[in-house]
């Protein structure tokens, strides 16, 4: 298994940020997010809000007025949603948000 993580250049025991996701079951979006974070080995928390019109609102109170899923957050800071997840991996920047341990509250 290492050396098929080190050949794919995955590092899940490196993965310890706390990661969030606001989705929706169907949401073709939302599963390609998760899918990335699965790849990469990362647990995260998702909340399945089909449905539920006060936790979409709290969603956006989060995610700067953003209300379409996933909205994604690291360490609690906003990333985006889909698209922004892919584009930070893209741009190397997503692995070492990933590594990054949350500071405690
Ligand atoms: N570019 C966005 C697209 C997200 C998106 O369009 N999600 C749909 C669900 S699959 C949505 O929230 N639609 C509801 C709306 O637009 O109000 C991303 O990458 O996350």
């Amino acid at each position: 298994m290492n050396f098929l993580n080190s050949l794919l250049k995955r590092q899940p025991e490196k993965m310890k940020a706390q990661v969030e996701i606001y989705t929706w079951q169907t949401c073709p979006y939302c599963i390609r997010a998760k899918m990335l974070l699965q790849w990469k080995g990362v647990k995260y928390t998702e909340y399945k809000i089909d449905g539920n019109g006060a936790a979409r609102v709290k969603m956006a109170e989060r995610a700067n007025g953003r209300r379409t899923v996933p909205q994604i957050f690291i360490n609690n800071q906003h990333i985006g949603g889909c698209d922004d997840l892919y584009a930070l991996d893209r741009q190397g920047k997503l692995d070492p948000l990933l590594m990054t341990e949350a500071s405690p509250a």
